[in-house]
């Protein structure tokens, strides 16, 4: 038996439903492979903070160094800033990590209601990457006279060649990768002055090398409304941190629902462990009902196995998932059913013995 050992951090709000769910097919998917999993729980959270005034220990990215891989929930809940409760735990270990790339599939599932019109399972399935350790995530910038009439604030957004080259070198390989090998690009080139004209000259430089790609550049504004009009039309679509956040919300919602999409938090070379969340937050509105869909953290689970050499596990998963979505019965009110969290876990599980 090999043994897999996963630091797990189910953070807040619908975080702490969704991740034993995980858990759970995670557990019953690697019995089928005879892999089993050391799991150790950190209740890093914002609960912690109110505790004791920190999101995770001084220590915490050191204690997680021990790990193969990192499986989060989500983190923020009312009471603590958002920033403060990024910046506490999540941001800090995509960066200590070097986790650049943030990779986030987008399927249309059979048996999900989309909510755009003729639209059908297989037409939409296309990968968002996203940078995930620089550009606008950046705590560079300040406020002065603060509280006067004068006061002013900046916000510096951070574009390395290296950050930029190894991220597009990261999308123009999947891109190669796969059937269509097309690749579209995100920026804003006309508004913003020095750092989206850098990215545009980066993508067409590489372009060069991978002259069977076919390659898109596009303004983030008509690249939305493509998403809604067209989504067919993508396959590897390639944004800064914050355009391939904004990207990888809008392109789940157009299959149906948010919840289902997973994102892994990719450290590509090894040195450091990687991270793997669904790409929802903590939800404080629903937290406590039992009606989360817990497939983005499953989907991220089998990504997981997929980064660590199991992509068995991986197939089990999704295989699991594709059966299980076809039955209304098992779906939650996100995608117009009446499954609780736990029933729609179960019925992962029951499928993964089948
Ligand atoms: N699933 C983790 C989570 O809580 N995500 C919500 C969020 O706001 N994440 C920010 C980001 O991905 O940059």
């Amino acid at each position: 038996m090999q043994t897999v050992k996963i630091a797990v951090i189910a953070g807040d709000g619908i975080g702490t439903e969704v991740i034993p769910e995980g858990i759970r097919a995670l557990e019953a998917a690697g019995r089928q492979c005879h892999l089993e999993y050391e799991w150790t729980h950190f209740d890093w959270s914002c609960e912690t903070y109110h505790k004791t005034g920190r999101m995770m220990p001084e220590d915490g990215l050191e204690q997680l160094k021990a790990f193969d891989a990192i499986y989060l929930g989500a983190v923020g809940f009312p009471g603590v800033p958002d920033h403060i409760s990024l910046w506490g735990l999540l941001l800090p270990i995509r960066r200590a990590f070097d986790q650049y790339v943030n990779l986030r599939p987008v399927r249309l599932f059979d048996g999900v209601p989309c909510p755009l019109a003729n639209k059908q399972p297989g037409d939409i399935d296309f990968y968002v990457v996203r940078e995930n350790v620089e550009g606008e995530y950046s705590a560079m910038g300040g406020i002065q006279y603060e509280g006067t009439e004068r006061e002013i604030v900046s916000q510096q957004s951070i574009f390395t060649r290296h950050g930029t080259d190894r991220i597009l070198k990261y999308a123009f390989e999947l891109a190669q990768s796969r059937e269509k090998k097309h690749l579209s690009s995100a920026t804003k080139s006309n508004g913003i002055y020095h750092s989206m004209p850098y990215w545009d000259k980066r993508v067409a430089l590489m372009a060069q090398q991978y002259p069977e790609i076919k390659v898109d550049q596009y303004h983030i504004d008509i690249l939305t409304a493509n998403f809604v009009q067209m989504p067919e039309h993508f396959d590897v679509v390639v944004g800064s941190n914050l355009f391939g956040d904004i990207l990888s919300d809008l392109g789940p919602a157009c299959t149906g629902t948010i919840a289902i999409a997973p994102s892994a938090n990719i450290n590509p070379e090894k040195t450091f462990p990687s991270m793997f969340e669904p790409v929802h937050g903590s939800a404080p509105d629903i937290a406590g009902k039992n009606i989360a869909n817990p497939l983005g953290t499953i989907w991220a689970g089998a990504m997981m196995m997929q980064h660590l050499g199991y992509p068995e596990i991986h197939d089990t998963l999704l295989n699991a998932m594709e059966s299980v979505l076809r039955n209304k019965n098992s779906l939650t009110h996100d995608m117009g059913g009446t499954a609780s969290t736990q029933e729609l876990g179960a019925a992962i599980v029951e499928q993964i013995h089948y």
